[in-house]
């Protein structure tokens, strides 16, 4: 690399063996790399995981297992991993250190945003054995609350009419299965790495109930020929900016517009339920089990939980970052009673993992100061993460008569959240969510009324189930916390519910006593 030219250069494959010693590089034959499998939604979180996992196989034992990364919907790949010949630059980052290795398991990638034609030519054609995806929570086109196909979704009822020409993400698997089975008819496992409860169920379900009306006999196919395996997905790895771009060309003197920057702690742990040949990621730190439930929820809970906690909340006080959020004391005391308190007991035993360490290396993990995690993007599409994340291991807890008071407190938060987006709140920020418009609409006509905000928050059926929604301790904390967080001082909600708490705990251990 020429380090004095003034512009310098992009990276690409011309470009790997003059890089700097600092920066990794494959450690295979990458001109010899054929595509065997396909992933859909090449974003920041699949380049610094799946990805990552891929190139770190090929490099113990190389195999025909190239990734054809695609897109249905922005941005655009060709700009990006387009230019770079699928390569990219993963830093690794934790308070001042900084580790970086060129990625290049990704062969090929196909925008395929504006027709679904460039991502069925791919998902149909037999050298491809295995899909990945992570399309996010609302590209499953499912209720929340039920997991089912939601059929008054726009795109589904699209699809249904144009099967052929699908926009959504069950409408596309479908119809490349259909293709598959008119063509060549080799089987395809389809690894959703979203994080979204029983993902393999809940893509099995959209895809099958697409299938079923078609009424082609494609649903039978499926049943023979298609695998659904869960999997529980971990790093985190923010959206990428203009910040990360200019480091690395400030780093290692070149330019890349495909980072992807993530921590160092990463786990999957993937069903072993496959329709066919998969790559071999348990040689190389993801694990095959039978059930991934029990990981599943302690990730969901505990990590996740904590992460929209922090999130919303660290909204509601003004802060910016997940690492500003844990810094607060307030919140930091909060997020820990929160897990051990609540959350904690709602677990089922793990295999392998001891839940309160797991505790406190995910709270280790939130204060990465490195790792810019805004607040505003875990806050995105809220409603399709709550239910895993909170109002699951709430319902747990109110089945067994135990206390809610708070879990129930971020429910309020995300509420807060919504509601101050709306005109009659001054929009005192953007949002982004399916439910935004609705929780909009019940702000503008309710006004400052949280018994009444709350009343009709919780009588969207979609996310609240109506046994929760009618249960009376968790309405009534929702309903007071809301309150506060509609006030002047909006962290009152936190610190009245971890004096409420600490009452009720001096109350039982009193009890215990006697
Ligand atoms: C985050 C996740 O934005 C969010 O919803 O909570 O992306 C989180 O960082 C990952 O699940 C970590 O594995």
């Amino acid at each position: 690399m020429n380090a004095a030219s003034a512009a310098p250069e992009t990276l690409g494959p011309a470009l790997l063996d003059q890089l700097p010693a600092a920066v990794q590089t494959p450690g295979y034959d990458r001109t010899t790399l054929a595509p065997g499998m396909a992933h859909l939604g090449v974003g920041a979180f699949h380049r610094c995981h799946q990805a990552e996992y891929t190139d770190d196989l090929l490099a113990r034992q190389f195999d025909r297992w190239g990734v054809v990364g695609i897109n249905i919907r922005p941005p655009i790949l060709a700009d990006t991993l387009g230019r770079q010949g699928g390569l990219y630059t993963r830093l690794i980052r934790e308070n001042s250190h900084i580790e970086a290795r060129i990625i290049g398991s990704i062969v090929r990638v196909v925008d395929s945003q504006d027709s679904a034609a460039p991502a069925l030519g791919v998902l149909s054609s037999s050298d491809i054995e295995l899909v990945t995806m992570t399309v996010t929570e609302k590209g499953y086109c499912h209720v929340p609350s039920s997991g089912a196909l939601d059929l008054g979704h726009p795109d589904i009822v699209h699809d249904l009419a144009n099967p052929h020409a699908p926009r959504s993400v069950p409408g596309i698997l479908a119809r490349a299965l259909e293709m598959r089975r008119a063509t060549h008819g080799r089987p395809l496992t389809l690894l959703s790495c979203d994080n979204i409860p029983a993902n393999g169920v809940i893509l099995e379900t959209v895809v099958r109930s697409f299938a079923e009306r078609r009424g082609n006999g494609l649903a039978d196919w499926m049943a023979a020929n298609a695998a659904f395996p869960s999997a529980m997905v971990d790093r985190i790895a923010p959206a990428v900016t203009q910040d990360d771009l200019d480091s690395v060309e400030q780093w290692f003197g070149y330019r890349d517009a495909a980072v992807a920057v993530g921590e160092p702690f990463r786990q999957w742990v993937i069903e072993q339920k496959f329709a066919g040949r998969v790559p071999r990621w348990d040689l190389v730190g993801a694990t095959f089990v039978d059930d991934v439930t029990p990981f599943e929820h302690l990730k969901m809970r505990v990590l996740n939980g904590a992460q929209t906690t922090l999130a919303t909340l660290g909204v509601l006080a003004g802060l910016e970052h997940t690492s500003d959020a844990i810094a607060d004391p307030l919140l930091s005391a909060f997020i820990r009673r929160m897990l051990v308190e609540e959350t904690l007991p709602t677990l089922m035993p793990v295999p392998g993992m001891d839940p309160s360490a797991y505790v406190e290396q995910s709270l280790g993990r939130l204060k990465n100061t490195a790792i810019r995690h805004r607040n505003h993007q875990i806050a995105t599409d809220g409603s399709q993460k709550i239910v895993q994340r909170l109002l699951n291991p709430i319902r747990d807890r109110l089945r067994l008569g135990q206390t809610i008071g708070l879990l129930s407190v971020p429910v309020a938060g995300w509420m807060a959240y919504l509601i101050q987006a709306s005109d009659r709140f001054g929009k005192r920020w953007p949002v982004s969510d399916p439910y935004a418009g609705k929780v909009a609409a019940i702000a503008d006509a309710t006004g400052r009324d949280a018994p009444a905000l709350a009343s009709a928050i919780l009588a969207i059926d979609t996310i609240f189930d109506p046994g929760l929604a009618a249960n009376a301790a968790f309405r009534a904390a929702v309903t007071s916390a809301l309150n506060e967080m509609l006030s002047d001082d909006p962290m009152a909600a936190v610190r009245h519910s971890l004096e409420q708490d600490e009452v009720a705990r001096l109350k039982r251990s009193k009890q215990q006593a006697l």
